[in-house]
């Protein structure tokens, strides 16, 4: 082998030890926790073989062309036929290079349609484009389609469910564009059509989103679209969370209804972390094609396409819409096994893959609310990895009240109603034992929670029986502290037992006894 060809050949265990090192941590942490993260799920293996394939060599700016964006997967396949026309005409990249490409690209785009065609909408009838970098390239580049800067755009509020790119005032969407927002009725914890219709006759927006990331209920997507006829505007539908279940059937489809829809492939439909824009309007189609490449961005992601076509052909399958079935149904039933424990949900429950837990709300024994940040870095700890979010009510995200729970990845895993039940109950004895306090420290006054080590023990070691017991295709040794630390059961203390005595000195030592310590010692 000539010298210089080591590196394209060697094992990135010969080559980065520490990095391979890393990535096997993160294999075992993702198998010895249970990641309930909405917005997170695992790409199959055959998903990430292809995202790991040659074709992340490649650049291919531009467009397939249009006649094979057109043709059904069959002739599409036909990879004689196709190569004639790649050999004798010229198309629409801009680098040579391409012949498999544009196979690849087509394939996804074509299996996309495939996997979101409705009886009354066929794939025939669906513009894809697979181009976009992410989720939130792709709506910006709807918006750079669809308005002038300055134009309003209506989305829902940020603080009930909405996105950062559906106009909050610290992403482009809300700097370039007039944003009004729309949210729910605090009596019902639902979307409020009413009052969004009221908004969007005095605001004439000119484009209303529908689409959430923490608002757990399906929308109507045909009130939408009553709503933004009534004054003309576009309608656009971002799915990105809910995508699966809509390709799977098992949550409304604004296909055939909204103008355009977005959606990111990572989220319910375990794809690649990558977007997809689609619309019945070819015109906007050819449009949007443009505010993606040259419009937003140059080379696309060539491996991701590789990567779509498969999570696309998984999408069609009947074990895809079963487990779709069950993300929704567990979801229902962590929600149930919440409640019944005596706990509140923001919005008052879910029929998604997702619910929100009003943390707010749980009396505690020190006088100091519980906020999210506490609840979910305790919860992390103890093995249950969610995230903080935005409530009705929560003004200020970074005090915000509620918890975002999902069920996508440990429905992956193959737990059942049962399971989470039982997540239920360990969820419920860390945030209701959860002693919320104030450290003074020198950057201010701090939101902390402590929590007595034995309840948070047990929990810990029911959550790695739990891992324990879920699928996962980690094989490797366990690793133990400070990586990962499962206590041991331990006899409790008994009067017989020796005490142990610290001795501390120093000016930060009551700082220290502060942090500790749930009473007022110092
Ligand atoms: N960050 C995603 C989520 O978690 O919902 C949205 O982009």
């Amino acid at each position: 082998m000539p010298h210089h060809d080591f590196i394209l050949r060697d094992d990135i265990k010969d080559l980065a030890p520490d990095v391979a090192q890393l990535i096997q941590r993160e294999a075992e942490r993702q198998a010895r926790k249970l990641i309930m993260i909405p917005s997170e799920s695992a790409a199959p293996k055959a998903v990430r073989q292809a995202l790991g394939s040659v074709f992340q060599n490649i650049y291919a700016e531009g467009y397939p062309p249009l006649r094979m964006t057109r043709d059904d997967q069959d002739l599409l396949l036909d990879q004689a036929h196709q190569l004639v026309y790649y050999r004798r005409y010229a198309d629409r990249r801009f680098y040579k290079g391409v012949d498999y490409v544009h196979f690849i690209e087509t394939l996804a785009q074509r299996r996309a349609a495939l996997a979101f065609a409705t009886e009354q909408i066929p794939a025939e009838n669906i513009t894809v484009n697979v181009q976009a970098l992410s989720g939130s390239a792709a709506n910006l580049a709807v918006y750079d389609t669809l308005l002038e800067p300055g134009d309003t755009l209506m989305g829902m509020d940020l603080f009930q469910g909405g996105h950062l790119t559906h106009g909050s005032e610290f992403n482009l969407s809300g700097k370039r564009y007039q944003v009004v927002s729309y949210g729910i009725n605090p009596k019902t914890g639902k979307l409020d059509y009413d009052a969004m219709l009221a908004s969007t006759l005095e605001h004439r927006p000119r484009l209303i989103i529908g689409g959430f990331t923490s608002y757990p209920w399906a929308p109507d997507w045909a009130r939408f679209r009553e709503i933004a006829d009534s004054v003309g505007a576009y309608l656009m539908a971002d799915i990105s969370h809910t995508a699966g279940m809509v390709a799977a059937g098992v949550h409304p489809t604004p296909v055939g209804i909204a103008d355009i829809i977005t959606f990111t492939t990572h989220k319910t439909l375990c794809g690649p972390r990558g977007a997809v824009v689609m619309t019945t309007d070819e015109e906007i189609g050819l449009r949007l094609d443009l505010a993606v490449f040259p419009g937003a961005q140059g080379g696309p992601h060539t491996n991701k396409f590789a990567a779509m076509a498969v999570t696309f052909k998984l999408a069609q399958t009947d074990s895809f819409k079963k487990l779709q079935a069950q993300i929704v149904s567990n979801a229902q039933a962590l929600a149930d096994g919440l409640t019944r424990r005596g706990l509140v949900l923001a919005y008052g429950g879910t029929d998604t893959h997702l619910l929100l837990r009003d943390v707010g709300s749980i009396p505690t024994t020190t006088g100091y609310p519980l906020r999210g940040e506490m609840a979910v870095r305790i919860l992390d700890i103890a093995g249950i990895v969610a995230n903080k979010n935005t409530i009705p009510g929560d003004d200020l995200t970074a005090l915000a009240t509620g918890v975002r729970l999902g069920t996508p990845w440990l429905t992956q895993r193959g737990l059942q109603e049962d399971d989470m039940d039982t997540l239920a109950g360990l969820i419920h004895d860390i945030v209701t034992n959860i002693h919320p306090f104030a450290y003074n420290s020198l950057a201010g006054i701090l939101p902390r929670g402590k929590i007595d080590l034995e309840i948070f023990s047990q929990v810990k070691r029911n959550v790695a029986q739990l891992a324990a017991k879920a699928g996962d295709e980690y094989q490797d040794d366990l690793t133990a502290y400070p990586h990962f630390d499962i206590p041991p059961a331990e006899e409790p203390l008994s009067a017989e037992d020796p005490p142990v005595i610290f001795e501390l000195s120093g000016w930060r030592a009551s700082h220290f006894i502060q942090e500790i310590c749930t009473g007022n010692l110092s």
